[in-house]
């Protein structure tokens, strides 16, 4: 229970814009007071944003699922043994993405892979500049600072050189994966063999430095402790106000099913997606944007978190696989009719962005 005298140091300081503290962080994350930590949320969301909720057209592909890490958190990713286990080949990422832009409302692709033990740099190089070539309208968003790690250790060049190289091949940003949590505690529990917190952060500096725009992101509900989630969102706090790169801030709710952890966690219940949502609009007062993606948190949940801080819902994303995999409910797609409806429901304008947030549509009744 929050002191009073707490509660009202905690509200000033929002009133006024000023930043929260880690303690202060911390005691809204212990706090059980959802509404009001909705209505400080809320608040901010308001200042910076206005009425405007973001969404926009975008196709997932996902190149491979086998993969080198086979971090405990993930049912996605396999060995190349596994039944399950799929690697496309260039002419199949062209077809999907050339059956995508059949929409002549699609304009991004979020492209991400599994650290294949196989594909050559010059592979995913190569699947960038093919698509870019044939489809130049579409925004590239693709691959996350994991993969970047894992592609300059397979090719032998600095993570500068890698970036180039994607950026120069038609690669317009990146997403903000593969951030899990920054704790070296849990990364060495979870996923010990992939690109560290510290590793995460720096690719992500490289690219802001570059020119190439992330979104960032923070998987909570499995082992990590509270301390643990707002060192986490303090990290990306530190780095947004080093370079003003991220564009949004995603939390993932963890999903346990088909998962190394399934006997040991369940998945974090709606009152806990809502503080997260709100925790992460108090205390990166740096990012514009607060994501609710509506594939991991559901479509109703999302929607709510409009009233607790968040401005975005990704998009209208279509073939998901790695909630799916790991037992999530929501649907695979939504169309923009969907998205309008849910965001005008929650009295909210939607608006229709690019990759960079630019806007495309303000959808005024
Ligand atoms: O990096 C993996 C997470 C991420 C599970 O940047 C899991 O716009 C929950 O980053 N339960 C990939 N989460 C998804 C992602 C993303 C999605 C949408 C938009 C953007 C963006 C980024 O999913 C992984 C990992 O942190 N993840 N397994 C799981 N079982």
């Amino acid at each position: 229970m929050l002191s009073d005298a707490f509660r009202y140091q905690i509200e000033t300081k929002i009133t006024e814009g000023l930043r929260l503290s880690r303690d202060e962080g911390l005691a809204l994350l212990h706090s059980h007071d959802l509404a009001w930590l909705g209505y400080l949320a809320n608040k901010v969301r308001q200042r910076v944003s206005g009425d405007y909720v973001y969404f926009n057209v975008n196709r997932h592909i996902n190149l491979t699922n086998v993969c080198t890490a086979r971090c405990k958190f993930c049912a996605f990713g396999c060995d190349n043994s596994s039944p399950q286990a799929y690697s496309m080949t260039k002419e199949h990422v062209l077809r999907i993405a050339r059956q995508a832009a059949e929409d002549p409302d699609l304009r991004e692709l979020h492209i991400v892979s599994g650290l294949h033990p196989d594909w050559p740099f010059e592979y995913y190089v190569d699947i960038i500049a093919t698509v870019k070539e044939a489809l130049p309208h579409l925004h590239l968003k693709a691959f996350t600072a994991v993969e970047i790690h894992y592609f300059a250790k397979i090719s032998g060049k600095s993570v500068e050189e890698v970036l180039k190289t994607l950026k120069k091949a038609g690669l317009g940003s990146m997403p903000g994966g593969g951030a899990e949590i920054f704790s070296p505690r849990v990364r060495s529990l979870l996923c010990p063999n992939k690109a560290s917190g510290e590793d995460w952060l720096a690719i992500m500096r490289t690219a802001h430095r570059l020119g190439i725009r992330t979104n960032a992101s923070m998987l909570y509900g499995h082992i990590e402790t509270p301390e643990e989630r707002i060192d986490h969102l303090l990290a990306l706090r530190d780095l947004q106000d080093e370079t003003g790169g991220f564009q949004t801030f995603i939390g993932l709710a963890f999903h346990p099913k088909n998962t190394a952890l399934e006997s040991q966690v369940t998945r974090v219940p709606a009152w806990e997606d809502l503080k997260m949502i709100a925790l992460a609009r108090l205390m990166l007062d740096n990012f514009k944007h607060i994501k609710a993606y509506w594939v991991m948190l559901t479509l109703p949940i999302a929607q709510l978190a409009l009233a607790f801080g968040a401005n975005d819902l990704d998009g209208t994303v279509n073939e998901e696989k790695i909630t799916h995999a790991a037992g999530g409910k929501s649907e695979q797609s939504l169309s923009i009719e969907r998205l309008v409806n849910v965001i005008r429901q929650a009295g909210r304008i939607p608006v229709e962005r690019d990759s960079l947030y630019n806007i495309v549509k303000i959808y005024r009744q």
